[in-house]
């Protein structure tokens, strides 16, 4: 089968919320050997953002959202572990994870992927994570970067919550802090102090590489 004939019917898949055809295409992308990270970001990802902007439109609602994006994670299950690991211990350790109230977890899973593939040793905290989670665990897994992840503006404010809590506990500069996600810009990075903001995966990774030199 074509690349393009596979990339369509990933698209396909989670714009027609088909959990099984997500799955057999993300097989077919196997199967043809095609680049795990082109299938999921030229694949997938449009049709999410898509589904995301039919959500805000009010064309669709909440069930088709989650009915969307378990096709997505179906095909996600299948293709980020075949992204290749990087030899783990080389880099730094990143502690990553959603924000406390949001559990959008689709690019914060795909940025700790490639983050491995990087070699970066990654501790996923998973998603609706408490500033002081983030803050603790980076303590003891002596890790050099903590990535947030928020996709709701209603979010957003843990990351700087993260950044404040560094401040006032004098611990700032023992962590590059970077954040990402749907409503996150570079201009909200500056303001809050982070040091960096991702706005795909293939960015945080330059981002965790140019930030971690040293720590
Ligand atoms: C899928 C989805 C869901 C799924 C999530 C499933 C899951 N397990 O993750 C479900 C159905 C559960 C869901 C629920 C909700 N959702 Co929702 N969802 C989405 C949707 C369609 C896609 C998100 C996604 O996965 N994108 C694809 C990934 C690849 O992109 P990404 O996350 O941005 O990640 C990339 C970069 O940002 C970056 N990145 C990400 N994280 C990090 C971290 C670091 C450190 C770095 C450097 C980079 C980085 O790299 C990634 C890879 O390229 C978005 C729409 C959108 N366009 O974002 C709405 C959206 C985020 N959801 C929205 C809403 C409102 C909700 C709900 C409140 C709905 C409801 N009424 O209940 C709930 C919230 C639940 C909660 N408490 O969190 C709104 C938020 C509006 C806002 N601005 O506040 C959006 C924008 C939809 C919309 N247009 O209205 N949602």
């Amino acid at each position: 089968m074509s690349e393009e004939k596979i990339l369509k019917d990933l698209q396909k898949s989670v714009l027609e919320y088909d959990s099984a055809g997500a799955v057999s295409a993300a097989k077919a992308a196997i199967a043809a050997k095609m680049d795990p990270l082109k299938a999921v970001e030229k694949g997938l990802v449009p049709s999410i953002e898509t589904i995301g902007d039919k959500f805000e439109k009010m064309e669709i609602y909440l069930p088709e959202l989650m009915l969307a994006a378990d096709a997505m994670k179906s095909a996600l299950a299948l293709l980020l572990p075949l992204i290749p690991k990087g030899s783990k211990g080389a880099k730094a350790t990143v502690v990553i994870g959603t924000v406390q109230g949001d559990v959008h977890e689709i690019g914060k899973n795909i940025v700790s992927s490639l983050l491995m593939a990087g070699g970066f040793n990654v501790i996923d905290l998973g998603v609706d994570v408490k500033t002081t989670v983030f803050i603790d665990e980076a303590k003891r897994n002596s890790a050099g970067v903590i990535g947030a992840s928020a996709l709701m503006s209603s979010t957003i404010g843990s990351q700087k919550d993260i950044v404040d809590f560094l401040v006032s506990s004098r611990d700032r500069k023992k962590y590059a802090v970077l954040v990402g996600g749907g409503p996150t810009t570079k201009e909200w990075a500056k303001e809050i102090g982070a040091d960096g903001c991702g706005m795909t995966a293939v960015e945080a990774v330059a981002l965790a590489n140019k930030f971690s030199k040293g720590r």
